[in-house]
């Protein structure tokens, strides 16, 4: 009786866990002529942001406040990051000051 109800609670956790994973959003943030292809983005909690290196150089994105470097971006490859906590986040490149994008989460 007691391992039934471990399998009940492990399933009920692992539905709820599909069901989040159905309602988040993937966003695609393009790197092309050394510019984000938005200069602000708004999501919701739990989404996803991709960031496509479209561009014929290597980029860095850099955001301080998630803790995260993509490290040294090739072209043609792709940088994702789940936005797990609400907030105002800055987004830079390591190797192109002016490439700047603010990403709110909410
Ligand atoms: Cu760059």
């Amino acid at each position: 009786m007691v391992h039934k109800k471990v399998l009940v609670a492990a399933a009920c956790i692992l539905s709820l866990g599909s069901a989040v994973a159905i309602a988040s959003t993937s966003h695609t943030i393009g790197q092309a002529g050394k510019k984000f292809s938005e200069a602000a983005l708004s999501v919701a909690v739990g989404d996803t942001v991709v960031f496509k290196n479209d561009d014929t150089v290597k980029h860095n994105i850099i955001i301080a406040r998630m803790r995260f470097n993509s490290g040294m971006q090739d072209p043609g490859t792709d940088a994702e990051l789940t936005f797990d906590k609400a907030g105002t986040f800055k987004v830079r490149c390591g190797l192109h000051p002016k490439m700047r994008l603010t990403i709110q989460a909410q």
